[in-house]
């Protein structure tokens, strides 16, 4: 089914560069961001909301007693509006199996690395101890298991001889800047889904890789 006008909500932590490059293309786009959720007050990112006009919410984990009882209050935000996407864009909140099942097929994330590799975090360093020649991005349905929900795209990029962790989260972020619009504008237009925790797009269920954008 084609959403006329796709309604994503944002969750993020911090920066928002992501957040930025949804913004940008949602104005030429079949989607519209409805709403920014972030954990931390002082995060970047909502002066990003804010320049574009675009309504946000702070909502701080420590303020909650415990990680279901923040997730409940996140719910009871989120279902205020009508919402069809749900995407994290360095939202550092792991989510709770009530969020994950109340939203399922709908929470998108986007991961550092060439999932099933290097889940977790410090990704770049630890792709550079291995001695790895690629590297990249993931975008991925958000299941209970952290990390390892059915991942849709993938970017890579090629970890040269003095590429550092620094040189490779800029060349990482370049690449999120586009996969990540570009997966979204795919799921508003109805090609993708999550079924059976599976990626399907336009009904044929992807490898475990997902689709390579932009194949050397
Ligand atoms: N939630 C679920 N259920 N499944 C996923 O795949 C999720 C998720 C929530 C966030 C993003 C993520 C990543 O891409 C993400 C994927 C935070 C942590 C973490 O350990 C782990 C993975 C991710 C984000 N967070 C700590 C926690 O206790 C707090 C860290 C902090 O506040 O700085 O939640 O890697
Ligand atoms: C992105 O590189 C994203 O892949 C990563 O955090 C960055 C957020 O940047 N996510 C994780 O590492 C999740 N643990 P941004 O705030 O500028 O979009």
């Amino acid at each position: 089914m084609q959403l006329t006008h796709c309604s994503v909500l944002v969750l993020i932590s911090g920066n928002g560069s992501n957040l930025q490059a949804i913004i940008d293309d949602s104005i030429h786009s079949n989607y519209k961001v409805c709403r920014v959720i972030c954990n931390k007050a002082d995060a970047y990112g909502l002066t990003r909301a804010a320049q574009a006009g675009i309504p946000s919410t702070v909502i701080d984990h420590r303020d909650y007693g415990s990680r279901e009882d923040f997730d409940s209050a996140l719910i009871d935000l989120i279902d205020q509006e009508q919402v069809d996407l749900i995407v994290l864009a360095g939202f550092m909140r792991i989510l709770s199996p009530k969020f994950v099942k109340h939203y399922a097929g709908k929470v998108l994330n986007i991961h550092p690395s060439l999932l099933p590799a290097y889940t977790g975090t410090d990704t770049h360093q630890r792709v550079l101890d291995a001695g790895e020649k690629e590297h990249g991005v993931s975008v991925h349905f958000v299941t209970e298991e952290l990390d390892g929900g059915p991942v849709i795209a993938q970017e890579k990029i090629s970890v040269e001889k003095n590429d550092t962790a620094d040189t490779l989260a800029d060349k990482v972020h370049i690449k999120e800047h586009i996969i990540y619009p570009k997966v979204i504008s795919w799921f508003a237009a109805g090609r993708i889904k999550m079924e059976s925790n599976k990626a399907v797009m336009d009904h044929e269920p992807l490898p475990a890789t997902g689709i390579e954008v932009h194949p050397n």
